[in-house]
């Protein structure tokens, strides 16, 4: 089996001790850092979203291969060159809404992104609708990924939609919702651009919204 095989297998199996070790010796042969991100890194986030869409496997295994993947990257990235640009799919602010303090899924999600190839500005939990704002105005990303976990926190979701028409800024990002409570139902009344039920689905919606095919 080659190495980026050996990367993409040791990540699927989550086991971040092998990633890392397989990365620093991927990056010592002298291996193209966009081909250990791509053909390993992202092809075996691919095959982790698919197990978990058919119910193979479940969250904490996920969270294990895709903690796994990011110590891989922690290696990686900072032999990333000006002339060896990771692809990147799209520009992504994720946040938790105000007032609400889960992040493990939001995390997840960030870091299934991550595995897409996304560029993933991270906000973090209790995002006040100004923080997103600004941080969709600086970053100008294509997606703002809003999660809510709480009954009690979703309204927040629409009042960052209205911010955003408020700021001009409204038509520049597409916004994908999601978390436990948060529905399509509710996902089309409050116009946002799109929902993900989880993680997996996440990185197919923003596919979808980008036309991308698998
Ligand atoms: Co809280 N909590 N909690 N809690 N907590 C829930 C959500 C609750 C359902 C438990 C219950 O009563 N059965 C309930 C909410 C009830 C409701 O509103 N309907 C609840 C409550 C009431 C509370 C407090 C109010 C409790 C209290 O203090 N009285 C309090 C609120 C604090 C606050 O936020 N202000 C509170 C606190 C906490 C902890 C801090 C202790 C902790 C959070 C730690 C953390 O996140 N760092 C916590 C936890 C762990 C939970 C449960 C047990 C687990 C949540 C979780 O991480 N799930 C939860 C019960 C449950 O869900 N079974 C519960 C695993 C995670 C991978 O799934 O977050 O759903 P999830 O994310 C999924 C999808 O939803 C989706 O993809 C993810 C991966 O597949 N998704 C997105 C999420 N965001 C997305 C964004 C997207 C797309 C998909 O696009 C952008």
């Amino acid at each position: 089996m080659s190495i980026l095989e050996n990367i993409k297998e040791a990540t699927i199996r989550g086991d971040r001790d092998n990633v890392v070790e397989l990365s620093k010796k991927a990056i010592a042969e002298g291996l193209k850092v966009d081909d250990i991100i791509q053909k390993g890194f992202i092809a075996a986030m691919g095959v982790v979203g698919d197990r978990f869409k058919k119910g193979e496997i479940f969250v904490p295994e996920m969270l294990i291969a895709a903690r796994a993947m990011q110590a891989g990257l922690g290696i990686v990235k900072p032999y990333l060159t000006g002339d060896e640009k990771v692809t990147e799919l799209a520009t992504v602010v994720l946040g938790t809404v105000k007032g609400d303090l889960h992040d493990i899924g939001k995390n997840l999600v960030g870091m299934m992104l991550e595995g897409a190839g996304c560029v993933v500005v991270d906000l973090g939990n209790n995002v006040a609708p100004e923080k997103f704002v600004n941080a969709v105005r600086e970053h100008k990303p294509q997606f703002l990924g809003l999660s809510s976990l709480l009954t009690t926190t979703m309204p927040g979701m629409r009042i960052v939609l209205e911010k955003l028409e408020e700021a001009s800024l409204r038509q520049q990002v597409k916004v994908l919702v999601g978390g436990a409570p948060v529905t399509q139902k509710f996902a089309d009344e409050i116009g946002a651009d799109g929902y993900a039920s989880n993680a997996s689905v996440a990185v197919d919606k923003i596919k979808e919204l980008l036309g991308v095919s698998e």
